[in-house]
């Protein structure tokens, strides 16, 4: 019994090339051109039986890469909350429903912080990263320690890298400009008040109307 894969194969080997003749216009990219000669030819033919049954490693499709939001910074606690070293943190946002596994995701630029395995955030859910995990652990919302370092009071460039080493969001928050000051040393967290629009804008964010902000939770000042 003959092969019905092999004879669709020789039919779109005759075919193909007839029909592009019979056209008068050359097919651009032809998926079956293997040799470089530009022709579909037996020559392509022959390259193709040489492989013929042989089983190939298809690599999994790669997904789109989610979509995570900045949303809050702790950047300068007020001293009567206590010190930056024990206060700050950034939070983050899922918009999609569907959980996302964060194993390898990374905090880069002003911050060097990996999630580990086992790292989740969930459909429209908030994480929080610190500077000491033991002051935010236990409130109902994951919470990761982001180890050395922290949040410079004047401003700086933070960024959530998935793992293929894309940057999914970054932001500039700052203490001068049009950015409000309060956040630096008055009390107030720095809070996201919508999502769309540059994240870097000044205009995206506001003094939350909290001491201390709203770690793990919507924003006081939510417009979204
Ligand atoms: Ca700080
Ligand atoms: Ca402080
Ligand atoms: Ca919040």
């Amino acid at each position: 019994m003959r092969n019905p894969f092999f004879l669709s194969l020789l039919v779109s080997f005759i075919l193909v090339p007839l029909t592009s003749l019979s056209q008068g216009i050359p097919l651009v990219g032809c998926p079956t051109e293997l040799d470089g000669d530009g022709v579909v030819g037996m020559s392509d033919l022959l390259i193709v039986l040489a492989d013929f049954g042989t089983t190939c490693d298809v690599p999994p499709p790669v997904g789109p890469v989610p979509v995570l939001h900045f949303t809050e910074f702790h950047y300068n606690p007020a001293s009567v909350q206590g010190s930056d070293s024990d206060y700050e943190f950034l939070e983050l946002y899922n918009p999609d429903t569907a959980a996302i596994d964060l194993e390898g995701w990374s905090l880069t630029e002003g911050l060097s912080f990996t999630f580990p395995p086992g790292a989740q955030i969930s459909g429209g859910g908030y994480l929080v990263v610190t500077a000491s995990a033991v002051t935010y652990s236990g409130l109902g919302y994951p919470v990761y320690d982001w180890g050395s370092g922290g949040l410079h009071n004047s401003g700086e460039l933070i960024a959530i890298r998935a793992p293929n080493g894309q940057v999914v969001e970054s932001v500039t928050y700052s203490d001068a400009g049009d950015w409000d000051s309060a956040p630096d040393g008055l009390g107030p967290s720095l809070e996201r008040l919508f999502l769309s629009g540059d994240a870097s804008s000044p205009g995206q964010w506001s003094a939350s109307i909290n001491v201390g902000g709203t770690p793990g939770a919507t924003n006081s000042l939510w417009l979204d």
